[in-house]
């Protein structure tokens, strides 16, 4: 009975596919959920670190992109670094994205040694 052994294995096939595509379409928002969101604001900081002027402080909201809607704005010589709050307390900049350090500070400092004396690009803010 060879019909039936087919389609068996064709209905195996689809039940495969249909758990990957269902994996694949929860695995983004689960980790979007658990990626940008501000539970504590940090105190604002400005120094040259490396011969370049780094600064950070609570952002108001408006004027950031509309990802991140507010929490925290850092510049690397006056140009905003795209930065993010883990889940965890952490933070990462869109310079070192698999990188989590402990403060906004620490993720400027990160992206002026990441850099390595380039300019920082404007984060298109559309
Ligand atoms: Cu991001």
């Amino acid at each position: 009975m060879p019909d039936i052994t087919r389609r068996r294995a064709l209905t195996a096939a689809a039940a495969v596919a249909a758990t990957a595509s269902a994996a694949a379409l929860v695995a983004p928002a689960a980790s979007a959920a658990g990626h940008h969101h501000t539970p504590t604001t940090p105190d604002s900081f400005d120094e040259v670190y490396k011969g370049r002027r780094i600064q950070g402080r609570p952002a108001s909201g408006g004027g950031h992109h509309h990802e991140h809607g507010g929490g925290y704005a850092v510049f690397v010589d006056g140009v905003q670094l795209h930065l993010m709050q883990n889940a965890d307390g952490t933070w990462i900049s869109v310079v070192s994205h698999y990188d989590p350090v402990p403060t906004p500070r620490a993720a400027a400092r990160a992206a002026v040694d990441e850099l390595q004396g380039a300019p920082l690009l404007p984060f298109p803010a559309n």
